[in-house]
């Protein structure tokens, strides 16, 4: 019997082999399974060394070209006529004496080849001697090697820059024993937060307070990068808790770490990271924030690489691959998220001395000014790939609120030197009076959005900050118009009061109308709930700050007791979904704004006006201080590194 032919993976036909009762006449005629096997065994062994040999083994004419590639024979378009062989566009000077030379080039080459392989051979031999656990030390010692001077390049210091001037970090405490009391009483309520978030959601972004552990949302992506403690950092170092401060910072020192295959919100990571990050620096002088945020801010970067420049929405942290958001209109970025990364980017390049971060942001800005604006209003929605505004809506709440609250802090944070971002603001702000603007029929001025085309009378309270910039913003406004911003700051203020106080909870909807007979309430079910949000208390406090009037003071009270009251459980505290339910039913969220916006807020309402004060001091969106730079102008000409 003979086996059937067998057919090497090359393809050629090999001779059939006469394995049967005359290779082997001992042996009945058919040969048993295991006999079969171990034939086969030594065949396909020996099959493989062919195939290795045809081509694994070097292979002269190939020798031929490297060696040649290494000498200056292989010129291209060079005359045949002068005794040359042409060998593809290249030519090879075939004289007697360069032969003998390339022979001995050759020889020596091919013994350094053999050396090495000889080498290679010695060492696999050594490694086979060791067992697999030594072999295992031996590369996590590689390894660990790798990541130690991974870790140095990371960690260089920065160049030393004149930190500006940082008053009023730690003083702020009320003479009067019953704002003493109320100042107090925030900061029990920023302990039982931070308290639980430490015992039931450490290094998570943020903590389900009912639940009892870690919470994240896609902003973040699937990353656990500690958003709480990042975000409550500052507001830690004010209220004096420098034990629970210094336990956040060795945190961030020992396991804050962008390296995550995450894909997160650039305008998120940028308003709670990078200015958490900033504010934490600016405060307690530590190294390891400045260093962090540089960090991270490198690894935002990407997002710009965009045909216009306008980043994208979304970036791997990993990959540096950005996408927008699935919803946004046209595949857009959007302009609350793109416009706001002024304050944070200058500071960077303040600090770093590296012009990077402040080009990306001006970039943006020329970008936005030379585009037609419909009614002299900016659109929430930018195509990045087109440089195209999207579908035509226009909001000072969510999509668009913090784009204008940047232009004006740009120019407050420049010591107002940036009057170009100044008067982006005044044209802004004109074109929202006249266009979104409105006195309702009960007489409260709100802020309405524009959509397809006409006024929609809805009010988000993230539209609510509002008041606190208009006040912010007074003074050096066009026309010297300081009263009636000031005046407009306080109508806002009032509309948003008004929105708490007709509610069963005495908390704020989500959004709230101004039609049909309503005024100030929510209609929609989905638009009743409280996340716990800062931006009516953020405006009690401009307006408390620029009037010194008590109903302020009042109405944060007011604020801080129903949040006490129906968003406290024992671990922790929790939005609630319906403010005109007597009974709420909770969202199992402590979001970290809580802790960086909401409480800072209402400690800073309770405390006297030298606490950051507001011509040293400009606060993020995230409700993070960052200094005033003196700068001589905006291309950071102050900071020695950067000349
Ligand atoms: C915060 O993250 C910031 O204030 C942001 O600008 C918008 N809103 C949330 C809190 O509501």
């Amino acid at each position: 019997m003979t086996t059937p032919a067998l057919l090497p993976l090359s393809g050629r036909r090999l001779p059939p082999l006469n394995l049967g009762a005359s290779a082997f006449p001992h042996h009945r005629a058919t040969l048993r399974l295991s006999e079969k096997f171990i034939l086969l065994l030594i065949l396909s062994a020996f099959i493989t060394l062919c195939f290795g040999a045809f081509f694994f083994l070097p292979d002269s004419s190939k020798h031929k070209r490297f060696d040649l590639g290494l000498e200056d024979v292989l010129i291209p378009h060079v005359d045949t006529s002068k005794g040359g062989k042409n060998l593809g566009g290249f030519l090879i000077h075939g004289q007697g004496h360069d032969e003998h030379r390339h022979r001995e080039e050759e020889e020596r080459l091919r013994n350094k080849i053999r050396a090495d392989h000889e080498k290679a051979l010695e060492e696999a031999k050594e490694k086979l001697k060791k067992s697999r656990d030594e072999i295992q030390a031996e590369i996590q010692t590689e390894k660990n090697k790798v990541v130690q001077e991974l870790k140095k390049k990371d960690s260089k210091p920065l160049p030393p820059v004149p930190l500006p001037n940082l008053i009023g970090i730690n003083s702020g405490e009320p003479a009067d024993p019953d704002i003493r009391e109320k100042r107090n009483k925030v900061k029990e309520m920023m302990k039982h937060a931070w308290n639980n978030y430490r015992q039931y959601g450490w290094g998570h972004n943020e903590l389900k307070p009912i639940a009892r552990k870690g919470h994240s949302t896609n902003i973040f992506g699937n990353s656990q990068m500690g958003a709480t403690i990042v975000d409550a950092l500052d507001t830690l170092y004010i209220m004096g808790l420098h034990d629970e401060f210094r336990e956040g910072q060795e945190w961030i020192d020992k396991n804050l770490d962008f390296s995550v295959n995450s894909e997160v919100s650039v305008f998120e990571v940028n308003i709670r990271f990078i200015g958490g990050l900033l504010a934490a620096y600016y405060l307690s002088g530590q190294e390891v924030f400045k260093i962090k945020a540089v960090q991270l801010a490198g690894k935002l970067l990407p997002a710009f690489n965009t045909p216009t420049g306008i980043p994208w929405a979304m970036v791997n942290l990993k990959s540096g691959v950005g996408r927008n958001w699935g919803w946004a209109s046209a595949g857009s970025s959007i302009l609350a998220e793109f416009g706001t990364l002024h304050m944070e980017f200058v500071h960077l390049s303040y600090l770093t001395g590296d012009p990077v971060y402040y080009n990306k942001v001006m970039h943006i800005r020329k970008l936005l000014q030379k585009m037609d604006r419909p009614n002299g209003l900016y659109p929430n929605y930018l195509n990045p790939r087109t440089g195209r505004w999207g579908q035509h809506h226009t909001s000072v709440g969510g999509l668009g609120d913090s784009f204008y609250e940047y232009l004006l802090k740009a120019w407050l944070m420049s010591d107002k030197m940036d009057t170009e971002a100044r008067k982006m603001y005044d044209d802004a702000i004109e074109a929202i009076e006249k266009h979104l603007i409105r006195k309702s029929n009960g007489g409260l001025t709100f802020i309405g959005e524009w959509k397809n085309g006409h006024l929609e009378r809805k009010m988000g309270h993230l539209t609510c900050f509002a008041g606190g910039m208009f006040a912010l913003g007074a003074d050096g406004s066009r026309d010297d118009k300081a009263g009636h911003y000031l005046q407009l700051g306080a109508e806002i203020a009032h509309t948003c009061h008004e929105s708490y106080d007709r509610t069963t909870l005495k908390l704020g909807p989500e959004a709230f109308k101004f039609d049909g007979g309503v005024e100030a309430v929510a209609v929609r079910q989905n638009e009743k709930y409280y996340i716990l949000r800062p931006e009516v208390i953020e405006t009690y406090w401009y307006m408390w700050r620029f009037t010194h009037d008590p109903k302020y003071r009042q109405w944060g009270w007011e604020a801080t007791q129903a949040i006490d009251k129906y968003c406290r459980v024992s671990g922790g505290f929790s939005g609630v979904k319906d403010v005109y339910s007597s009974s709420p039913t909770y969202d199992d969220v402590q979001q970290s704004f809580f802790l960086a916006e909401t409480l800072k807020y209402l400690y800073l309402l309770f405390s006297n006006d030298d606490l950051l004060p507001l011509d040293n001091w400009v606060f993020n969106t995230e409700a993070h201080p960052l200094p005033v730079l003196h700068l001589a102008n905006t291309t950071l000409s102050g900071n020695p590194a950067y000349r």
